[in-house]
């Protein structure tokens, strides 16, 4: 009778083991969130924009050469990476609207996590301004509160500002309050509303404060605190955290800002407008405007090369607070099984096309930073040319966490380029924005991009009606990465204006791995 026991008890126990491994522990993901952040830094060749920790992420993990957002600005993107959907499913084209008011009830990413037993806590700018997502997260949303400048002139000269949303996308003061009247016309479009110029403080700053004087270092004490905090817990955690540089005012501690010898800062070779595109294509960027001492029209050479030197140092601040809480998550024994992520949520031109902002169909707006670390991978410190878009992140991280994914996805996980960075992928990738009107009074429009391997056709429609075409740009990047030409035109460029047009018709669904031809 004890033989037996014995033996069903061994039985047991071997089961319970077996049971254990078929279920081995959920990554971690810390999901890091950057404003604005172009990708032009140290992991993507630019040795001279210094950022050694978003290089340690590039160094464990994959580097994305031609990963898009599908819409260059805050909340749109924002939106619709999170949401795992594109900007006309979340009707989020603008810095006002929430995402609830079209899609009550989707299931966001950090809430897929949190409904997956996961511990979700978020920090610092993640969903746009005041537009936060209460069932995202396990415990409230919160980011530290911080002054936007640090010399008395400056806090002085910001003072003045009014009627301006705080995000520095020159939006109505909503402050996430809906605009009835906004509501009522249809998208807003950022660089249409009236312009309220120079009312903010200036446009760079660099102070003697340490880097806790300032929101992104608030928010990295913030973040080491949780991790201390959350790697106690008995569940897997989910950790957003989102900083705000380099986002304008480009404004850093002094030390980062002397990282920098400005006479050796380059301006964009490319100062003005593509040739042949449609005037409204690019704008020039009244969100600049709004800071103090920017003048009208071009901007001068001097002043391109302080601001620029600012967007350089704010770069650098806001990526040694990255490495506060890199630094952390080593200390505590984490990255084995903590998968790292770190987003730029659109592109920005500093100055190519003679334009400073974001907000277009362009390479320079919707080519975005994309770095994925995953424990182990074999491919490590690599770089891919694989087509990826911000509506991929969603069912990407959900499929290497293991967990189920939700119908409403409207991307596709690009697991499988992290295991052969140099497989066909996607054949495009989709952005678009809206405009307030064409040239023929066809009134509002919007501007829809398809990214092919070698070209950029961007379609722009009226709003309420698709098949009236106001313009079309086409650029060939194998002769013309910095899209200076509109060759759509050309002469000898119908034929494959139509056939990239049929690429386009066929929209996202088309492009997905597998399904259609290269072009
Ligand atoms: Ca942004």
């Amino acid at each position: 009778m004890k033989t037996l026991l014995r033996f069903l008890f061994c039985l047991t126990a071997v089961g319970l083991a077996r049971a254990a491994d078929s279920t081995p522990s959920r990554p971690n993901i810390l999901f890091i969130a950057v404003d604005d952040l172009r990708p032009e830094f140290g992991a993507y060749g630019a040795s001279y924009i210094k950022s050694p920790n978003l290089d340690r992420i590039a160094k464990a993990g994959l580097t994305f050469n031609r990963s898009y957002c599908q819409q260059a600005v805050c909340s749109p993107t924002r939106s619709s990476l999170l949401t795992g959907t594109r900007p006309d499913t979340t009707k989020v084209w603008d810095l006002v609207t929430h995402f609830r008011d079209a899609l009550p009830d989707v299931v966001t990413l950090p809430q897929l996590f949190k409904n997956n037993g996961y511990f979700v806590q978020g920090m610092g700018k993640i969903y746009h301004g005041s537009l936060d997502d209460p069932q995202s997260w396990s415990v409230p949303w919160g980011t530290p509160k911080a002054d936007t400048y640090a010399l008395p002139e400056n806090i002085k000269l910001n003072e003045r500002r009014y009627g301006v949303d705080p995000d520095g996308d020159n939006a109505p003061a909503a402050k996430g309050k809906k605009s009835k009247a906004t509501k009522a016309a249809g998208p807003t479009v950022p660089d249409s509303m009236p312009a309220a110029k120079n009312i903010r403080g200036p446009a760079f700053e660099a102070s003697e404060v340490p880097d806790n004087f300032f929101q992104d270092g608030k928010v990295a004490e913030l973040a080491v605190a949780t991790l201390q905090d959350i790697s106690k817990k008995k569940e897997p955690f989910f950790l957003a955290v989102g900083f705000v540089k380099p986002h304008l005012p480009f404004i850093s501690p002094k030390k980062y800002w002397d990282l920098y010898d400005p006479a050796k800062i380059e301006l964009a070779p490319n100062k003005y407008r593509p040739i042949g595109a449609p005037d409204y294509a690019i704008l020039p960027g009244g969100e600049l405007r709004n800071y103090f001492g920017i003048p009208e029209g071009s901007v001068p050479d001097d002043l391109a090369r302080q601001l620029k030197h600012g967007y350089y140092a704010a770069i650098s601040y806001m990526d040694a607070q990255v490495g506060k809480v890199l630094d952390e998550l080593d200390r505590l024994d984490l990255r084995k099984n903590t998968i790292v992520i770190l987003w730029g949520d659109h592109g920005w031109k500093l100055g190519e096309h003679d334009a400073w902002c974001k907000h277009s169909n362009s390479e320079n707006d919707t080519n975005t930073a994309l770095l994925l670390s995953v424990p182990g991978m074999k491919n490590a410190g690599t770089k891919t040319n694989s087509i990826v878009e911000f509506v991929d992140i969603y069912p990407t991280l959900a499929e290497l966490a293991g967990l189920p994914l939700p119908k409403h996805l409207e991307g596709v996980s690009f697991k499988p380029v992290l295991d052969d960075p140099k497989r066909t992928w996607k054949s495009a990738a989709f952005s678009q924005y809206p405009r307030n009107a064409g040239k023929s009074g066809m009134g509002q429009l919007m501007g829809y991009a398809m990214r092919t391997e070698r070209y950029r056709l961007v379609v722009w429609v009226a709003r309420d009606d698709h098949s009236k075409i106001d313009a079309i740009e086409l650029y060939d990047h194998n002769l013309d990465p910095q899209e200076n030409t509109n060759i759509a035109k050309a002469p000898g460029n119908n034929e494959l204006v139509e056939k990239l047009l049929v690429q386009w018709r066929k929209g996202w669904q088309g492009a997905k791995p597998g399904v259609a031809a290269k072009l």
